[in-house]
């Protein structure tokens, strides 16, 4: 019985599916990784949608608080915790406040974790605006 198992393991029809081969890997062009190779910043195609959510929360100077954005963000119902992350995420200048495109960026990745996809530990370079990338 031992013996046998040994034989299955070696070149197994499963071997590599933590490769692109297997349907079920790491889905390519799905998730954070949507957009990737685009020449338009992904989040630019929803951008005039959340342009009109950002103005209903009063930005001043072109930007909204932490306290703002955070009404709107719980409204996905998704967990503090995974909120924190996507702040963390979209807050790229770290100033404790979110512009027009870190929002549209937020609402991005809410979508994103809403579609069942995993949050990047790090922003892909393609998610980040185009005003950011200097
Ligand atoms: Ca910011």
């Amino acid at each position: 019985m031992i013996k046998h198992m040994v034989h299955l393991i070696p070149g197994g029809a499963f071997e590599g599916v933590e490769d692109q081969v297997s349907p079920f890997g790491y889905g390519r062009g799905e998730g954070v990784d949507a957009g990737h190779g685009d020449p338009e910043w992904i989040c630019s195609k929803e951008k005039p949608q959340y342009d009109t959510v950002f103005q209903s929360l009063n930005p001043i100077d072109g930007k909204v608080t932490g306290a703002a954005a955070k009404t709107e963000m719980v409204k996905s119902k998704l967990p503090n915790s995974v909120l924190g992350k996507i702040w963390k995420l979209s807050d790229i200048d770290k100033d404790g406040f979110l512009d027009e495109e870190e929002f549209a960026l937020a609402m991005h990745l809410i979508r994103v974790k809403i579609d069942g996809h995993d949050l990047p530990p790090e922003l892909p370079p393609h998610l980040v605006p185009p005003s950011k990338r200097n």
